[in-house]
């Protein structure tokens, strides 16, 4: 079923927002959905710039992911990164061959003076993705991971070259304060033109957070006449990829869905209308209520196309209801 309802705005992080968003697209027009994707996983490695986010949605779209590592581009060959291995480089983060291309095209582009919108449409009109995906800013904003032991470390520097083994204690955003939404985000805020919001299964305080703290784009989409759905990146106490459970503990909290509600609710009051949790979670349903979000029970895990879709569907047929 293909859907005509006007302007569906989705924010995502990585794989578990890209599943989703794939979904979306399935069932609402390409003039009709903008995913927001969120660049604090950015970083400049090797004299490029690498957004993590941001590729794992153009190849989830445009059918190039690599489903098994959840990054990066399929039939991916390696040759680069053997050869900077043998020079001695700098080679703990996977740039495969047909990636690289990306990445260098990109800087290539930015060096000249591109936006980053702007060479992120272009690749992804090259790619043939037509559903509008955005980066949430231009601007350089980058996730920074407190540790315990007193470092700070970029966050693919925690993610990939420590494998999330740090315990953290805290989260902040650099170049948070002086970030602007990109050019086609803020239109779109300020066209008023949205019926349904929709956060996807993403981590709360890596992935969601940096896009929602932007601008506070948190009190301007809480401003809209239209519902907020978030679907629990949480399923039986475990994040599905990522190192979202692990933070929770670490931030002392529990690691389960109901917790993923609450914070929400805490830290953008007002904000999340609709929250949908696994069938694994059922049982926290009546809690979540109890915070004033409206819940719904379905399964989230998405292992194929079918799922995908079938997700985006109760999400959007959720999201109808609740604006009544
Ligand atoms: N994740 C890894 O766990 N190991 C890697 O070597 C790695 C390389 C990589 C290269 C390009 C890219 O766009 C993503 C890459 N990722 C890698 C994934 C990435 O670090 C994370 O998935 C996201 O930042 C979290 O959403």
């Amino acid at each position: 079923m293909v859907r005509t309802s006007p302007k569906v705005l989705a924010l995502s992080g990585g794989v578990g927002g890209a599943k989703l968003a794939l979904g979306l697209a399935q069932v609402v027009p390409p003039d009709a959905l903008t995913v927001v994707v969120n660049t604090g996983d950015d970083f400049e490695h090797l004299g490029l710039r690498v957004c993590p986010d941001l590729d794992t949605l153009m190849y989830t779209l445009s059918g190039l992911a690599n489903q098994t590592l959840g990054w990066g581009q399929h039939d991916e060959t390696w040759q680069f990164l053997d050869a900077l291995k043998r020079l001695g480089g700098d080679a703990w983060f996977g740039l495969g061959d047909r990636d690289l291309a990306t990445h260098v095209h990109r800087s290539a582009l930015l060096s000249q003076g591109e936006s980053l919108s702007a060479v992120t449409a272009g690749l992804m009109r090259a790619l043939g993705v037509t559903t509008q995906v955005l980066p949430m800013t231009d601007d350089n904003v980058a996730t920074m991971i407190h540790c315990q032991n007193g470092e700070t470390l970029s966050f693919q520097h925690y993610f990939v070259r420590d494998r999330c083994e740090p315990v953290i204690k805290g989260v902040s955003f650099k170049g948070m304060e002086t970030a602007e939404r990109a050019p086609e985000f803020e239109q779109l805020i300020a066209s008023g033109d949205l019926s349904q919001i929709i956060i996807c299964p993403s981590n709360p305080f890596v992935s969601v957070a940096p896009i929602l703290d932007l601008a506070e784009t948190w009190k301007a989409l809480r401003e809209f006449d239209c519902p907020v759905v978030l679907v629990s990146p949480i399923v039986a106490g475990m994040a599905l990829k990522g190192p979202a459970a692990k933070m929770m503990t670490e931030l002392k909290m529990p690691s389960t869905a109901l917790a993923v509600a609450q914070f929400y609710a805490d830290t953008y009051p007002g904000l999340v209308d609709g929250f949908v949790l696994d069938d694994a979670d059922a049982t926290s349903a009546e809690a979540v209520s109890a915070l004033g979000l409206k819940p719904l029970v379905t399964q989230t895990v998405m292992k194929n196309l079918d799922d995908k879709q079938a997700l985006a569907e109760a999400v959007l047929r959720f999201s109808d209801e609740l604006a009544g």
